[in-house]
């Protein structure tokens, strides 16, 4: 069996050693890669080139090294009747909650403030509630939204969950489908985006979206930089309407420098680093798709195409 990896550069050995440790009897050629397309079976993917996987005419199974596959959907050659398999890792899962719960916290203690006073060596203390006091909604409580939601009700925080299909959770406070958005954005006083992007949630963090939030709100961004209205962001800091934001995607990225996002007082940014796929816990995972391709067993994780994540 033949697999083809593309990848960030700098993990190309990493996965490499992960593959040839944990996967007896695969061959793995590596993007740009010289030989015969035909003879790929398996595609192991973060952002290939558009028309790639559409030239690979004996592809069984593309496997995303991301928990999100826009990446990999937006090629609109791609070949839709090839199972796509995203990424379910804990090293992933775990990432995300420690972001999240960092996040959080920089909102509710209101850091944004405090910091802006170390900045003027002004010794001034801030009023905060405890997380008992707050409701945070997840919108996007998939695997990750639910683990976060574990993490946040943990400490404290009152958590909702806002997702397509209706879901009962221990604990969490659901509500789901465009019939349950206002209501569960009207309780938001911190609003965390965990969703996929797709043609439904493009544009999503939008003002409809801010002006539904209570006044003061916190917008916490680490889905994917589509689902972000950037002007529309901008505006709500503006009139007050959301606080605070920590983002970790843009609609450009690396974001560019010229970027008001950059040095807005009131905007934490991260590089794209909430969660991170490391080969050497999420090769689990591959093996066990390039297993289940092997032994013709369904495939866990698979992407519907019909939902698009
Ligand atoms: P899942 O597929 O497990 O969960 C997706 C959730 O979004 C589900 O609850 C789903 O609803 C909900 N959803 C999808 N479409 C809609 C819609 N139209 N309206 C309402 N809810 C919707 O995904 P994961 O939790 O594994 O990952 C979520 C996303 O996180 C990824 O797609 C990726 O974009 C992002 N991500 C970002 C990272 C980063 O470093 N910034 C790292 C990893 C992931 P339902 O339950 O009804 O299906
Ligand atoms: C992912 C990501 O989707 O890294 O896993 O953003």
């Amino acid at each position: 069996m033949k697999l083809l990896l593309k990848n960030e550069r700098h993990l190309i050995e990493r996965w490499k050693n992960a593959l040839h440790n944990r996967v007896p009897g695969l061959e793995v050629v590596t993007f740009p890669f010289v030989g015969d397309p035909a003879e790929v079976d398996v595609a192991l993917v973060w952002e290939p080139p558009q028309g790639l996987l559409a030239s690979l005419e004996n592809l069984r199974l593309v496997i995303s090294t991301g928990a999100g596959v826009d990446h990999i959907l937006r090629d609109p050659s791609y070949p839709r009747d090839v199972p796509l398999v995203r990424m379910v890792d804990p090293g992933l899962t775990q990432g995300m909650i420690e972001y999240v719960v960092m996040a959080t916290l920089l909102c509710t203690r209101r850091m944004h403030r405090t910091f802006a006073h170390q900045a003027n060596r002004v010794w001034q203390e801030e009023e905060v509630r405890l997380a008992t006091d707050h409701k945070v909604g997840i919108m996007g409580i998939g695997v990750l939204g639910q683990a976060c939601a574990s993490a946040l009700i943990g400490m404290g925080y009152n958590v909702m969950g806002w997702s397509r299909s209706p879901k009962r959770l221990d604990g969490v406070e659901t509500y789901h489908g465009i019939d349950g958005l206002e209501k569960f954005l009207n309780r938001s006083e911190v609003l965390i985006c965990l969703l996929p992007l797709t043609p439904d949630t493009e544009g999503i963090l939008g003002r409809g979206t801010f002006n539904r939030l209570p006044q003061g709100a916190a917008v916490i961004n680490a889905g994917r930089g589509g689902h972000m209205v950037e002007e529309d962001l901008l505006a709500a800091l503006d009139r007050g309407r959301v606080e605070v934001a920590v983002l970790d995607v843009f609609r450009e990225e690396p974001l560019p420098t010229e970027h008001p996002l950059w040095d807005h007082p009131r905007v934490f940014v991260t590089p794209h680093v909430a969660a991170v796929t490391a080969p050497e816990t999420a090769i689990f995972a591959v093996a066990d798709a390039i297993d289940e391709l092997r032994r013709r067993l369904p495939l866990s994780n698979l992407v519907s195409m019909d939902h698009g994540y």
